[in-house]
């Protein structure tokens, strides 16, 4: 039992996840002090609480007892920093959750990709087994929100940020779907420190599952054999691909026909993969899982395709904001007869992409580069004989509209984040479809 009266507590953040921490602690009757550095339409504070918006507070936050951080503030702001070494109690939403549901199950999800996809589903199937569940996280419900359904089982979609300051979590089981370079504004230090973060998923998990080349790859020293693996042709939970159908070592009914799925793409077929095996930990029938996998929709601007018009086929890819999203993206087009036109830029944060992403394009000898945004001259600079460059997406719809030919693909996935020129990854998504019936 935590006691939280008489503490000094401050929110820091006053997006979705800091106001449902003000209202959490408002249901105990407790009145935190609220800081935003943004200035903020005051309407959105609560009756009786303290706030201070236009700039972080350094007084209230290095002479508070507890801190409860929102997920989008960096760790590595001065002010944070001074606090740790003060000593001062830092948590986040999700170790408040934690510690009101010791004794439910809990599901958590982190990746770098695939998260939403993953708990979405896992949702669907849980519902259609008329289990107790409830889903939130960074899919956009925060977890404080949660608590007054009373679950039994909580499905959470974690990010690197949520895992930062949480250090009850306690779950059933725990997945990390892929890791690959993101953030790197957010971790100084590098990779590691990423991978780090999001390892602590499995501090005190009953299974933990983990894809088998992240296993035998980057996180070659972490493990006894306790964990669960998965992966195409390997691992645990296997998938097969042959021609149309996948087949799953743990089905007993064990194929799916790929044409009469709606999620597509080689990621999404391991998504489900993973998806399954949480299932069958849970006991799900199996008539369950298959009936929900078949009748999912993909979510927007995740690998969707908008139209084949005149043999061309036009994919928004919006969410793909790392390298992993466009790799995976690019992975289903390695045979094809016409050029791949990839529209990358936006805000790169700080990754550095002549590591993984340059040597992969390099293996594509019918690939074109269009670039555009805050990010267009470094993207541009890896493979210059191959790229062009724009400030704005329409610009680059006005120079491919008539040069684009039958069996041509035309992939938008970014690779960054949209907040150089878009509210979110979903304006940029719409962006895109309205331009593509614009000049399609
Ligand atoms: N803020 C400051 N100073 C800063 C940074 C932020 O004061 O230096 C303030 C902002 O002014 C704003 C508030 O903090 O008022 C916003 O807080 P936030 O950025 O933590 O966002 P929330 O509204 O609380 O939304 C968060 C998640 N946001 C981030 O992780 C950045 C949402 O994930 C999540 O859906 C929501 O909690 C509910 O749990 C979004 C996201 O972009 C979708 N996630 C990243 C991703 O998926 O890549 C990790």
């Amino acid at each position: 039992m935590y006691i939280y009266k008489k503490k000094k507590i401050l929110v820091l953040g006053a997006g979705l996840t800091g106001l449902s921490c003000i209202n959490y602690f408002i249901s105990l009757n407790i009145f935190p002090k609220l800081n935003d550095s943004r200035n903020l339409n005051i309407n959105i504070v609560p009756n009786g609480i303290e706030f201070f918006f236009g700039k972080f507070n350094k007084y209230w936050i290095l002479n508070s007892d507890l801190i409860i951080i929102s997920p989008g503030i960096n760790s590595y702001h001065p002010y944070i920093l001074e606090a740790k070494k003060k000593k001062i109690e830092i948590i986040n939403d999700i170790e408040l959750f934690c510690r009101e549901v010791v004794n439910k199950k809990i599901i958590a999800v982190t990746g770098t990709n695939g998260k939403t996809t993953v708990v979405s589903l896992l949702f669907k199937i849980f519902k259609s087994y008329n289990l107790n569940v409830s889903l939130g996280g960074n899919i956009g419900v925060p977890v404080l929100n949660l608590l007054t359904n009373n679950s039994d089982i909580y499905i959470l979609e974690l990010s690197s940020f949520n895992l930062e300051y949480v250090f009850s979590l306690k779950t059933t089981c725990s997945v990390i779907l892929n890791v690959t370079y993101d953030h790197m504004d957010r971790y100084p230090n590098g990779f590691y420190d990423y991978l780090y973060t999001k390892f602590k998923i499995f501090n005190n998990s009953e299974y933990s599952i983990i894809s088998y080349k992240d296993k035998k790859s980057l996180f070659k020293n972490f493990f006894d054999n306790s964990i669960i693996t998965f992966g195409i042709n390997y691992g645990d939970y296997n998938l097969n691909i042959i021609k149309d159908y996948l087949y799953f070592n743990c089905l007993n009914n064990n194929c799916i026909n790929i044409n009469k799925i709606n999620l597509k793409g080689i990621n999404n077929y391991i998504n489900i993969l993973v998806v399954i095996c949480i299932c069958k930990i849970f006991n799900i029938p199996e008539k369950n899982i298959l009936y929900k996998i078949s009748n999912f929709s993909n979510l927007p601007h995740r690998f969707n395709i908008v139209c084949k018009k005149k043999g061309v086929l036009w994919i928004n890819d919006s969410k793909s904001t790392n390298i992993g999203s466009v790799i995976s993206a690019l992975n289903n087009f390695n045979n094809i007869k016409g050029k791949i036109w990839l529209l990358m830029g936006g805000d790169d944060k700080k990754v550095d992409f002549n590591n993984f992403l340059k040597p992969f394009l390099l293996n594509f000898n019918n690939l074109l580069i269009c670039c555009f945004g805050k990010s267009k001259e470094k993207i541009y600079n890896l493979i210059p004989n191959i790229s062009y460059k724009f400030d704005i997406l329409e610009n680059v719809f006005k120079y491919i509209f008539d040069k684009v030919k039958y069996n041509d693909i035309v992939l938008f996935s970014p690779a960054c984040s949209s907040l150089d020129q878009y509210k979110n990854y979903e304006e940029r998504g719409e962006d895109f479809i309205n331009l593509v019936n614009k000049y399609k």
